[in-house]
């Protein structure tokens, strides 16, 4: 591919704090610390010290920078014809998330361009398979146009650096998929590492918009390769990238990074028979109370009787 995998060195250990901490839960925790200490009888300095900590600790969390932004991947409902072209409704059942696509310079730190495109990704899977589509405003047709999508296989927090996974499409029509590696360029294809190509997709361009569709494995089993080895009901970090030699062949559009969820899975056609407690709960309780109202009644009956 004509291009390299720069992205946002953002931490991942920054993103799982938020996740974990920044709740309305701890919020509300930290005022209930404050009314803990100031009522606090006993003095125990270890205790009010440890108290302490952690409330300055979580104040510093709270205010960290937001997280990346969550996808839910929904399952597939409706069957996909990879052509490059988005025809019906075959996309209507994806989580669609509106991108711009910002264009950075190749320099070292990359540089934005002033060049934007705005376009949509759409995301869903059928337990085994994520179906990606990405439609990006682009007045031309050009050769050797692309997309990327980096996973962060290595799970440092950053999405295109060495160990993680790329996957995409170069227009027209030539899916690929590659492994980041250490050494320069910093990308190769996972053929020429002992892996295998596990992609599928097309790419086309009508009423001056590009349309990326491909498919690839949740789980592949390719680590020679990077492959991510995803499972329904798991998560991974991935950066969406474009490029386009109308703008030049060394620059490169960011799209975002988000967490994608994938929706978990029936598992083994198991039917889960409800708990007959549970039902009866309900109906016993009616029976009870109408007891008790229906007593009280015939004894509030019975005392008014001279
Ligand atoms: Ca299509
Ligand atoms: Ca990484
Ligand atoms: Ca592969
Ligand atoms: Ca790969």
């Amino acid at each position: 591919m004509h291009h390299s995998g720069h992205s946002n060195p953002k931490g991942r250990s920054k993103f799982l704090i938020n996740k974990i901490f920044v709740q309305p839960k701890l919020i509300y925790m930290r005022y209930y610390l404050i009314h803990f200490l100031i009522n606090m009888k006993s003095s125990k300095p270890v205790l009010i010290i440890a108290l302490m900590t952690f409330f300055v600790a979580s104040h510093g969390i709270a205010f960290a920078p937001p997280a990346d932004p969550d996808i839910v991947v929904p399952r597939l409902q409706i069957p996909v014809s990879l052509d490059g072209a988005i025809v019906g409704n075959e996309w209507s059942d994806a989580m669609s998330q509106s991108a711009t696509f910002d264009f950075y310079s190749d320099a070292e730190p990359p540089v934005y361009m002033g060049i934007s495109r705005s376009g949509t990704i759409y995301l869903k899977h059928d337990c085994v398979n994520l179906w990606i589509c990405i439609e990006i405003e682009d007045p031309t047709e050009d050769t050797g146009s692309w997309v990327a999508v980096f996973y962060d296989v290595s799970g440092d927090g950053t999405a295109g650096s060495a160990g993680d996974d790329e996957k995409g499409v170069l227009h027209p029509d030539d899916p690929y998929d590659n492994a980041m590696i250490p050494t320069p360029p910093g990308y190769d294809e996972d053929t020429n590492l002992g892996g295998v190509k596990n992609i599928q997709g097309a790419s086309g361009w009508a009423d001056e918009t590009m349309v990326y569709e491909f498919m690839h494995p949740l789980n592949s089993g390719d680590s020679d390769g990077n492959d991510p080895a995803l499972q329904p009901g798991g998560s991974i970090l991935a950066s969406f990238m474009i490029g386009d030699p109308d703008v030049e062949r060394s620059r490169y559009a960011s799209g975002g990074r988000y967490d994608l969820i994938i929706t978990p899975c029936p598992v083994g056609g198991t039917i889960i028979q409800p708990n007959k407690t549970v039902i009866l709960t309900p109906i016993l309780a009616v029976i009870i109370i109408s007891i008790v109202v229906v007593s009280r009644g015939f004894i509030t009956y019975r005392n008014r009787l001279p």
